[in-house]
């Protein structure tokens, strides 16, 4: 099998490539990956000469490359069936496909006043009622899945839909915005998870600076 190669952004700020590189590793897939910061005015085109789309993630395979991470995610899960990427029941598997599409594609007031920025000291940001209902409509979806589930994680076991939520984790506990146990639980299980603490520990080492997303 054609070695596979994911790369990705700053750790320390880079919410997407966060999310593939958690799922792939918390499935127990093999990759190596590479950093590429992006910490240039005017773009690094090191991104560019690697991705279609001119932002990381990338993942590389057998001469292929696919820039989106939602999309290397499904890549994965197709490449290797017998890792558990998604949820194993099929209505478990919609709905955290469901909530990654809304992930992907909303939540914009809140990823537009709280960078990820792993390093960040947890600090009280004030936020707008946009930003509100951002955290009122994930902490919906959080909570109804972990009744459902039981937790730890939303459907029982970390998939790819806790990847996808991880950097909103991150946002959260940086900018302390949500104070529900059962929020707090789960953000604690996720920041736990061994494939989170590995990367945070990645990102700790890194000395890039990225002013745009910081506070
Ligand atoms: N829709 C893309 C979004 C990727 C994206 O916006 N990546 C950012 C980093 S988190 C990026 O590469 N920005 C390029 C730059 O800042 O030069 C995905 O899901 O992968």
């Amino acid at each position: 099998m054609p070695a596979v190669k994911l790369y990705v952004g700053n750790k320390n700020y880079s919410s997407w490539s966060m999310r593939p590189w958690l799922a792939l590793k918390a499935a127990g897939v093999d990759f190596e990956d590479e950093v590429i910061p992006f910490d240039f005015p005017a773009g690094n085109p090191a991104i560019k000469a690697i991705s279609p789309t001119g932002t990381v993630p990338v993942l590389e395979h057998d001469g292929l490359r696919i820039g989106e991470s939602l999309a290397i995610i499904e890549y994965a899960a197709e490449l290797f069936p017998d890792k558990p990427v998604w949820p194993r029941d099929a209505r478990d598997r919609a709905l955290a496909r469901s909530y990654c599409s809304e992930m992907a594609t909303g939540f914009r007031a809140l990823r537009n006043a709280a960078p990820m920025n792993l390093r960040y000291p947890p600090t009280k940001l004030a936020v707008d009622d946009d930003v509100k209902a951002n955290i009122s409509r994930i902490e919906q979806i959080w909570h109804g899945s972990i009744e459902n589930s039981g937790g730890p994680f939303l459907f029982g076991a970390f998939s790819a839909v806790d990847a996808f939520f991880a950097p909103v984790v991150a946002r959260f506990a940086s900018y302390l915005l949500v104070d529900h146990p059962v929020t707090l639980a789960y953000m604690e299980a996720v920041q736990n998870h061994p494939a989170f603490t590995a990367w945070a520990a990645d990102a700790a080492k890194e000395t890039w600076i990225v002013p745009e997303d910081e506070l």
